[in-house]
C-alpha cells in the first residue's frame, strides 16, 4: 500500500484537540493509517514563517506543519481564502474583495508548501489535498517535479461559470485544478458547475464519466459525498443525552421541548434569516410559545474579519428583538451562545431535540444535518429541517426541505415538524438514517482513494440509489 500523505490548510494536531474537533479530522481518521503523513500550517505566525518544518508524531501517524508569517496569513488566509474565494464559492460576489497583491500572497503561500513537502515526500505516496486554501498546491508540486498521485477535495460548493468568472484570475486558478489527477466534489451539481467551467473557459470537454485530458495530462472529476461515523455518533449521543450537561439543559427548559441549531457564526450558514424565521414561526403559531425553546449554538470563527463582525452585530441585534417580543418572565424562546461546546455535549442536545434547523444559504454538504440524525431515538426521533442549498440535501430528500431565504416557508416548516405524528417522523428518520449509516466518512474516503489510485475505473455508485 502506498503511503497516504493528507494536505490541508490547518493540520489538527493532537495535541491541540479539545472542545472542538473538526469535521475534516474526523472525517480522515479511518483514512489516517499508521505511517500517514498529515502536511499543513500550524496555526502560528511567527517571523521565520514557513523556514522550519515542525514534526509532531502520534499513533504511528506524522504530523508535519509550517507557520506563516503575519503578511502571508493576511493575504493567504484572511484576504484571499476567506476575503474572496469563500464568499464566490458561496455564490456571495456582494461579499468579494479581490486584490491583486493577496491572490500573490495565496500563490507564495501554496509555493512554500510545496517547497516544505517536497523533502518529505517519497516516490510512491499518495498525496490528498484539501479544499479552498490549497487549490494551487499540485500545480506548485508539479513545477517542483513531483509526479505522484495528487487527489484534491472541495469541501464547498463549486459555482458556476457565470459566478466563477467574476474572479479576477479564475482562469489559472482553474488551469491550477487540471494539475491533479482526480478533483472531487461532494455533489453532482458541483461537479458539472466545475466541468462546465473547464468548457466554457478551458474549451475542454469532459466525457460523461468526468474525465479529460489538458495539455498531455488526464484528470478525473468525481462526486464522492462526505459522511460521518454515524455509529459512532449515535452511541456518543445516547451516552450524552444521559450526562450531567443534558440534564441540566433539560431542566432549563421545564415542561418546554428544544429545537437546536449547531453552525460556525458564518454568512453561509443563514443566521440571520433562522432568527427571522424563528420571529415569523412565534408570531404565526402562538399556540407553540412556551412548549419550545430554540437553542443556537454558534461557534465563533473568522474574527479578524469585518463581514463576520457585522455579521454578529445584526445576530445580536435581532435575538434580542425576538426575545424581548416574545419572552415570557420564565421562558425564553430564542437562547443564543458564540462559544463552542464539547462534541460529546453536542451529540447529547442534538438528542433532546425535536426538531433541528439546517438552513444554510449554501453549504458544500453540512455535517450537522447527518449528526442530527445519527443521534435520534429511534422510537421518538426529532424532524430535521433542511435548506435546499446544502450539499446534503441531495441525498436527505426526508428532511422537511425549505428555501432558507423564505422565513415563512422555515416557520411553516417548524410548526409541521412540531405537530407531525410518531409514525410519519419514523418513517422519515429511518429513511435518513439508513443514508448516513451507509454513506458513511470511511466510504467517502475509500472511494476517494481507490480512483485516485486507478482514475481509470468506474466510480463505486453512491449507495444512496441503490437504497432507495
Ligand atoms: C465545511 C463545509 C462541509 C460545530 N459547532 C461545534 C462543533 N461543530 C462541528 C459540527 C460538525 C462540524 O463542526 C461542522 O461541519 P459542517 O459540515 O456543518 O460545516 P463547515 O465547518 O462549514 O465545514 C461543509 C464540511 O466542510 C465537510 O466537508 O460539510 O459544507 O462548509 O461536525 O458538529 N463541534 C464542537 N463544538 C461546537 O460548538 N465540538
Amino acid at each position: 500500500m502506498p503511503r497516504l500523505v493528507v494536505v490541508s490548510n490547518r493540520v489538527p494536531l493532537p495535541s491541540e484537540r479539545g472542545a472542538k474537533a473538526g469535521g475534516l479530522a474526523i472525517a480522515l481518521a479511518d483514512a489516517l493509517q499508521p505511517g500517514s503523513v498529515w502536511f499543513g500550517w500550524s496555526g502560528r505566525r511567527s517571523v521565520r514563517g514557513s523556514a522550519t518544518t515542525h514534526i509532531q508524531r502520534s499513533d504511528g501517524i506524522t504530523y508535519a506543519t509550517i507557520d506563516l508569517t503575519e503578511a502571508d496569513y493576511h493575504s493567504f488566509y484572511v484576504n484571499f481564502s476567506n476575503g474572496a474565494l469563500w464568499p464566490l464559492l458561496h455564490f456571495r460576489l456582494g461579499l468579494l474583495d479581490f486584490k491583486s497583491e493577496d491572490y500573490d500572497g495565496y500563490r507564495s503561500v501554496n509555493r512554500q508548501f510545496a517547497a516544505s513537502l517536497l523533502p518529505l515526500l517519497r516516490p510512491d505516496d499518495v498525496i490528498w489535498v484539501h479544499d479552498y486554501h490549497m487549490i494551487p498546491m499540485a500545480a506548485e508540486l508539479r513545477a517542483v517535479g513531483v509526479t505522484n498521485k495528487i487527489g484534491f477535495f472541495l469541501h464547498t460548493p463549486f459555482v458556476p461559470p457565470s459566478i466563477f468568472n467574476a474572479l479576477p484570475r479564475s482562469a489559472e486558478l482553474l488551469n491550477a485544478l487540471c494539475a491533479y489527477d482526480v478533483v472531487g466534489f461532494h455533489t453532482r451539481t458541483y461537479c458539472t458547475a466545475f466541468l462546465d467551467c473547464v468548457a466554457e473557459n478551458l474549451g475542454v470537454h469532459a466525457d460523461k464519466d468526468g474525465r479529460f485530458v489538458i495539455r498531455g495530462h488526464s484528470v478525473r472529476a468525481i462526486v464522492d459525498p462526505i459522511g460521518i461515523n454515524a455509529d459512532e455518533f449515535s452511541k456518543r449521543a445516547v451516552e450524552a443525552a444521559r450526562g450531567s450537561d443534558a440534564r441540566l439543559l433539560r431542566e432549563s427548559l421545564g415542561k418546554g421541548g428544544l429545537a437546536i441549531g449547531v453552525d460556525r457564526l458564518d454568512y453561509s450558514k443563514g443566521l440571520i434569516n433562522r432568527f427571522e424565521a424563528i420571529g415569523r414561526f412565534f408570531a404565526n403559531y402562538p399556540q407553540h410559545r412556551r412548549e419550545v425553546s430554540f437553542l443556537q449554538i454558534a461557534a465563533r470563527s473568522r474574527e479578524e474579519s469585518g463581514s463576520y463582525a457585522r455579521l454578529r452585530r445584526e445576530l445580536d441585534r435581532i435575538v434580542g428583538d425576538t426575545n424581548g417580543r416574545y419572552s415570557e418572565f420564565d421562558w425564553t424562546p430564542l437562547r443564543y451562545m458564540t462559544r463552542a461546546v464539547k462534541r460529546d455535549t453536542l451529540a447529547g442536545f442534538f438528542r433532546l431535540s425535536r426538531l433541528a434547523l439546517v438552513t444554510p444559504l449554501r453549504d458544500g454538504m453540512n455535517l450537522v444535518a447527518k449528526e442530527y440524525v445519527a443521534a435520534q431515538d429511534a422510537n421518538d426521533p426529532g424532524v430535521l429541517i433542511l435548506s435546499r442549498f446544502a450539499g446534503a440535501a441531495e441525498e436527505m430528500s426526508e428532511a422537511l426541505i425549505v428555501n432558507p431565504y423564505d422565513s415563512d416557508e422555515i416557520a411553516e416548516a417548524m410548526h409541521i415538524g412540531l405537530s407531525m405524528d410518531l409514525e410519519e417522523r419514523q418513517e422519515r428518520w429511518r429513511s435518513l438514517h439508513k443514508k448516513v449509516s451507509v454513506n458513511t466518512a470511511e466510504r467517502f474516503c475509500s472511494v476517494f482513494l481507490k480512483l485516485l489510485a486507478h482514475p481509470e475505473t468506474h466510480p463505486e455508485r453512491p449507495s444512496l440509489r441503490a437504497i432507495s
